[in-house]
């Protein structure tokens, strides 16, 4: 698990949000751990409290195995803010969008921005996939177990995850 503190605020209350992590192209593992630190770097980040990382079955998508996790991120940044910090690390880290779901060096999705619902042309909150996803749900309820019921991890069961030492 990784947790460090960041930067101070920047005026308004921090939330707590929750950001999945996803890779499949390159050192995978390598680049989900490098972008929770870039995370924790980012300014208006005031913490940041990372998953173990996870080996999965790509979803809708191809390649290879995924590396997934999921962190909480302390933020005094606004959601639209904190989403166009996301993006920044995608493309630092490479990302190129070819096809939808196609295969990624790196993918950060926002998940949830406190108790915010948001449907926007830009951005949709909570993420509207997430509920799906073994890959999100198994993470998330390792650092949150509030915030994912036994039912939806039963629902998705079927989906191949595995816990990396
Ligand atoms: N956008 C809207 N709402 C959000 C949000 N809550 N968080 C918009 C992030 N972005 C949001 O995203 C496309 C647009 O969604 C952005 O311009 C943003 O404004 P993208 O990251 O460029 O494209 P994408 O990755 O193809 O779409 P997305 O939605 O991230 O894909 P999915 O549905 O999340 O699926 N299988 C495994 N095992 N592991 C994975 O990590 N990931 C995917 C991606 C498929 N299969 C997978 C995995
Ligand atoms: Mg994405």
């Amino acid at each position: 698990m990784y947790d460090s503190v960041g930067s101070q605020p920047q005026g308004r209350d921090p939330v707590a949000a929750f950001v999945a992590l996803g890779a499949n192209l390159g050192d995978a593992a390598h680049t989900v751990r490098a972008a929770l630190v870039a995370l924790s770097q980012v300014p208006g980040v005031q913490r940041v409290r990372g998953s173990s990382l996870y080996r999965t079955a790509p979803v809708d998508s191809t390649g290879p195995d995924y590396i997934n996790a999921v962190a909480e991120v302390v933020t005094t940044l606004g959601a639209p803010s904190l989403l166009a910090a996301l993006q920044a690390i995608e493309n630092g880290a490479g990302r190129e969008r070819p096809y939808r779901n196609a295969p990624r060096t790196l993918d950060l999705d926002l998940l949830l921005y406190g108790s915010a619902r948001i449907d926007s042309f830009a951005l949709t909150l909570p993420h509207p996939r997430m509920g799906s996803r073994a890959f999100v749900l198994v993470p998330l309820a390792e650092i949150a177990p509030q915030c994912v019921s036994a039912a939806q991890l039963q629902a998705v069961a079927d989906q191949a995850i595995e816990m990396l030492p």
